[in-house]
């Protein structure tokens, strides 16, 4: 359809998360976090002379409606997506609302489900005409040049050839350099940032937003997924990381933030020099982080905290260490509940990342977590539902290992799809709500939350504002995804 604009896209970020709790909405109200690699691709497209909007579907209730009128009076080439496993059937039904409105309109799917599933997408799903495998700003915007004609020429694109055959195009020779990138197209994120909100009791103030720093993760977890940034590690330098914090403080007020790097302390000369910055040269921010054991220690912490650091995340995933043994590297537990007490000891708050129903699980091994992290001074814990995502190491015989409902909707770390052997579904539920309920019935934990009318007001006016909600849901038995 000539009438197309092939210099515009739009891009949408579906929902995720399965309709049974959607009538709650609790993922709405719970955490709503801008979607970053779709807004950092937004500004990399704006750069080279491409037109781009955004459409988070978690921002915007309204989203359908939205979507229709900017096809029906942009005309836009493209339609892309941003999915994880739980949203991309979302992404599929609003693609067929996109081609019953605009018929040329060409739909590109990206992010880690699909770059995990790759051909099968296609094959599959005859209504997606492009795969982005791995990062997207470049090949997007090849894509884009391109116009249709010579598809085969752009690395890391999944294309039907004329013949009718799936192809993909490989893997891009080199990944991308961080600090070329413009800063996501933040502006683009309606209502940005008030419509956005970070997990309760995970800020001490706002206005808020989460931020990346670096892609990748060079571990190999059984339960993880990379097929995005595959093995690469790659960071923004401390330079670029405190511009990038100035221009969120100038621009959008922002005063607190919450790294989502998989590694933020991997490199340590960079952490250094961060520091540094903000503690010479205060932001007046404060920020979160997760980190992996290995790379903290008590000089790096006291430095974090002088320079801002409220919270630290840890991934503890089980407290049996044969078990955390089949799943992870460097699995020892003596030495991540020391690096636990550095944390309190610099006087940051420390969040421990479980997962509960990972192959091998048994009753022994949750009361195995359970004593462990109630031995440690751990101030907040989310505990996940362990889910088989495709791209993760696990999933290749997942099915010998207990028996999964593969029901990607569902997949939101919210539900038992996976039992292991020996395991059933009711009892895991029953023991995800023991670990929950023990751990919110301890006096020191009681305290904390208490602490936080003054550590973190607005959480508690959340709290307050929508406690109704709050009660449905506990009562639904579900946990709040976030991690
Ligand atoms: C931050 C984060 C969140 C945040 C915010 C998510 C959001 N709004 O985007 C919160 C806490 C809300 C969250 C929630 C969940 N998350 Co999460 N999350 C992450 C995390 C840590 C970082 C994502 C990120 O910003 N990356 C940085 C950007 C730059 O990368 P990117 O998003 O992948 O984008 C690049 C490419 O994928 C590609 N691309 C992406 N979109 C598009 C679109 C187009 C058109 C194109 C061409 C290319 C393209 O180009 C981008 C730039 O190069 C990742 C792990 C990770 N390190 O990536 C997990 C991760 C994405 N989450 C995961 C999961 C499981 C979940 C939850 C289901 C679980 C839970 N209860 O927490 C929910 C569901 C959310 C949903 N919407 O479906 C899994 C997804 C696995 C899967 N197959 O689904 C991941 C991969 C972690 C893991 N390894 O297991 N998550």
């Amino acid at each position: 359809m000539s009438s197309l604009n092939h210099k515009n896209i739009l891009l949408v970020h579906p929902l995720g998360y399965w309709e049974g709790a959607a009538d709650k909405d609790i993922s709405r109200m719970a955490n709503i976090m801008p979607p970053l690699g779709m807004a950092s691709i937004s500004a990399y497209l704006d750069r080279q002379g491409m037109h781009s909007t955004i459409i988070d579907c978690y921002a915007r209730p309204d989203s359908d409606r939205v979507i229709r009128e900017y096809l029906q009076e942009r005309k836009p080439g493209y339609i892309g997506f941003s999915c994880t496993t739980s949203s991309f059937l979302d992404g599929i039904r609003i693609t067929a609302l996109a081609k019953s409105v605009l018929p040329g309109i060409k739909a590109v799917f990206g992010g880690v489900h699909v770059s995990a599933l790759k051909n099968k997408v296609l094959e599959d799903y005859p209504v997606v005409d492009y795969v982005v495998v791995g990062e997207g700003e470049q090949t997007l915007t090849e894509l884009m040049q391109a116009e249709d004609e010579s598809p085969d020429a752009v690395a890391g694109l999944i294309y039907q050839d004329t013949q009718g055959e799936v192809r993909f195009t490989g893997y891009r020779k080199k990944s991308i350099e961080l600090d070329i990138l413009p800063f996501p197209a933040y502006e683009k994120l309606t209502g940005y940032p008030d419509t956005y909100k970070l997990p309760i009791f995970n800020y001490p103030r706002t206005p808020n937003s989460s931020c990346i720093s670096s892609r990748g993760c060079p571990y190999a977890c059984s339960y993880c997924d990379r097929s995005v940034f595959r093995r690469s590690f790659r960071y923004n330098s401390a330079e670029y990381l405190y511009e990038h914090l100035s221009y969120l403080k100038d621009r959008f007020g922002i005063r607190h933030i919450n790294f989502y790097d998989d590694q933020f302390t991997f490199n340590r000369k960079r952490v250094e020099k961060f520091t540094d910055m903000m503690i010479d040269r205060p932001l007046g921010m404060t920020f979160n982080c997760a980190v992996r054991a290995e790379h903290i220690d008590f000089d790096l912490l006291r430095r974090m905290k002088d320079a801002g650091c409220w919270m630290i995340s840890l991934g503890i995933e089980s407290g049996d260490e044969n078990l955390l043994a089949q799943h992870r590297q460097n699995a020892n537990l003596t030495m991540l509940a020391e690096k636990i007490r550095l944390i309190k000891k610099a006087s940051i708050r420390t969040k421990g990342l479980l997962m509960m129903g990972l192959p091998g699980e048994s009753e022994n091994s949750v009361r195995k977590s359970m004593d462990y992290v109630f031995s440690l001074p751990i101030d907040d814990f989310n505990l996940a539902k362990f889910t088989p995502f495709p791209g993760s190491p696990i999933y290749e015989n997942i099915n010998t290992l207990g028996t999964f409902e593969e029901d990607w909707e569902k997949m939101d770390c919210m539900q038992f799809l996976f039992v292991p052997h020996g395991m059933t579904k009711e009892r895991l539920e029953e023991l995800f709500i023991a670990f929950y309920k023990t751990h919110y019935m301890r006096p020191r934990v009681m305290l904390g939350y208490v602490a936080m009318l003054w550590r973190s007001p607005d959480s508690w006016k959340r709290f307050v504002t929508d406690l109704g909600s709050f009660l449905k849901f506990a009562r639904s038995n579900k946990r709040l995804g976030e991690n």
